[in-house]
């Protein structure tokens, strides 16, 4: 009876919805909880967070995408999963709420939510199958189960002492009422049903991390050899010593990272297959990563762009990179150009997270240093960077070219097929333009009047930059001291002294790269095949 005595405190009405609420949340995370923690026991992406997420990146409008990558920059993994958490933690609620009225129809909407997981999951270009429903179709049954069982808590108890009880003391009933509903029951099966997502949610978390233990491990025993073609040192003039200046060589752990990955794929080298095929391949090949290493290794260093930087943007890293030449790989395989007759004009490659990216035959094979990554900075690839192998082309920007944890090279046609990017409104081909950016003095600095020192990095990859530019205000183009040239297919820094005046000025600059072609100033948007622009940078002399 102490039981009776304590439902009849409760306020009829208010509560119910939101203990329905509550009970949709609990029902949400559980789903949750069991479907990654059954996604991490088999494959992290095919989880209903990374499904979903990866599913609403592929559907986002590239100017959204572009917008996002500018704004949040690599934040922007991050900010989608928590856009997605907050999306299944309102429609969570709506279902709880739901369910208290209609018990099976709240239910219902769990599973619902579990179908589109299910769906996404399927749908992704590296889905392996059906399998890949299981986490979100488990997840869901859970949340549904667990749901109607809670709502069940709050609405079925009506024994007949207890309706006897109501009305003895008057208590209404009615449609929102609380009266006769088994607070205990609801109690015990809220905080049990919490305890066991959490205890899910942990096993799941430890699976995920053990799981990339092989591909750990892999890259672990990895032992670089010399290469056969090594880099020239880089000049010792090539770097400034400017404070304010991106350092000419970026540490793997400063280089920029763009791609659309929101697990960052864990690949055993020691498993990982190289498939090469296609129109034209008269030898189509499988390379191991152990075929690749005894191979003649090269090692050039080559600076990277995203065709998502804006004129002055962080999306340029400069890099000493070890690999194999695509070009013989191509050759033994029986590839041959456009130009010496070759069928296939597109090499798309694929990578282990369903990315296709698209490049010119003919670029990769005319000589230039393309190359099937394995090493960068004297590592074995970073994870984020692509290992085990990704390639990099000098001169195009990284989504005609730079294929992180590939896995298969298809030669075809630009006519046949469209990859990834392309279908989104980007370029089919894309050489990277000659830019020039201001590093120091940073946009809205102060500097004291007097001498102050202008410097920054100037690139237009496999044709070389002759010359920067400077000026202050309207005043005269003045060449700025260019540094060292390492390769034509890196960067080069360059500076001019400014003896800064009191008041607000603009610092711009511009490039000619080896063609004499001079950078131009027209502004245009990244999309569809890169920025392009003087950079310039106000600052205030005080
Ligand atoms: N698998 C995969 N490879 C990819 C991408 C991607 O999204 N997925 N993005 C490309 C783009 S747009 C760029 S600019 C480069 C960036 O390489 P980084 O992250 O190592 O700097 O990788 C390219 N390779
Ligand atoms: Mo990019």
């Amino acid at each position: 009876m102490r039981d009776e005595e304590k439902d009849q405190r409760v306020r009829p009405g208010r509560p119910r919805a939101a203990l329905g609420a509550l009970s949709g949340v609990l029902a949400g995370f559980a789903a949750l909880a069991v479907a990654e923690s059954v996604a991490a026991g088999g494959r992290p992406q095919s989880g209903p967070v990374i499904a979903g997420g990866g599913a609403s990146t592929a559907a986002t409008p590239a100017a959204v995408k572009d917008w996002a990558i500018r704004h949040f920059g690599t934040d922007d993994k991050l900010v989608l999963q928590l856009g997605i958490l907050a999306v299944l933690t309102v429609l969570a609620l709506a279902s709880g709420v739901l369910a208290v009225r209609y018990r099976r129809v709240g239910a219902a909407g769990v599973l619902l939510f579990g179908g589109i997981g299910a769906a996404a999951a399927v749908t992704r270009p590296d889905s392996t199958g059906l399998a890949d429903a299981l986490p979100s179709v488990v997840g869901a049954l859970a949340g549904a189960l667990l749901l109607y069982a809670l709502v069940g808590r709050l609405t079925a108890v009506r024994r007949p002492q207890a309706s006897a009880a109501d009305s003895a003391t008057g208590t209404e009933d009615g449609p929102a009422g609380l009266a006769g509903w088994d607070r205990r029951g609801f109690v015990l099966a809220a905080a049990s049903a919490a305890a066991a997502s959490a205890a899910v949610g942990t096993v799941g978390r430890s699976l995920n991390t053990s799981r990339g233990r092989d591909a750990i491990a892999s890259r672990k025993q990895i032992v670089l050899p010399s290469p056969g073609s090594p880099a020239q040192p880089v000049p010792r003039r090539a770097g400034l010593r400017t404070p304010g200046i991106s350092p000419f060589v970026t540490p793997d752990s400063e280089f920029y990272r763009v791609d659309t990955a929101l697990v960052v794929p864990k690949v055993d080298a020691t498993a990982w297959r190289l498939r090469i095929h296609g129109k034209g391949v008269r030898r189509p090949g499988t390379y191991s990563f152990d075929d690749l290493l005894r191979r003649e290794l090269i090692e050039r260093d080559i600076t990277l762009t995203c065709v998502s930087n804006e004129v002055g943007g962080p999306y340029v890293g400069n890099a000493r990179w070890i690999g194999v030449r695509l070009a013989d790989l191509l050759a033994e395989c029986g590839v041959k150009a456009p130009s010496r007759g070759g069928p296939a004009d597109q090499l798309v490659s694929r990578s282990v997270d369903g990315m296709t990216i698209g490049s010119p035959v003919e670029d990769v094979m005319d000589g230039r240093d393309a190359l099937l990554a394995l090493g960068m900075n004297g590592e074995p690839l970073p994870f984020d960077h692509g290992f085990p192998v990704r390639m990099v082309v000098p001169g195009l920007y990284g989504f005609v070219s730079a294929c992180k944890w590939i896995k298969d090279i298809e030669l075809t046609t630009f006519d046949s097929y469209d990859p990834y990017w392309v279908r989104r409104g980007w370029a089919r081909k894309a050489p990277i333009k000659t830019a020039s950016r201001i590093d120091t003095p940073k946009p809205f600095a102060r500097p004291e009047a007097g001498p102050v020192t202008v410097a920054g990095g100037a690139w237009a990859q496999h044709r070389g930059i002759d010359k920067v530019e400077g000026r202050v205000d309207d005043g005269p183009r003045r060449p700025a001291d260019l540094a060292a040239e390492d390769t034509r297919d890196t960067w080069r820094q360059w500076s001019f002294p400014w003896q800064a005046t009191k008041g607000s000025h603009t610092l711009t600059v511009r490039a000619t790269d080896r063609t004499g072609a001079v950078q131009t100033d027209r502004r245009t948007r990244t999309i569809p095949d890169g920025a392009s622009g003087w950079h310039s940078v106000v600052v205030t002399v005080d």
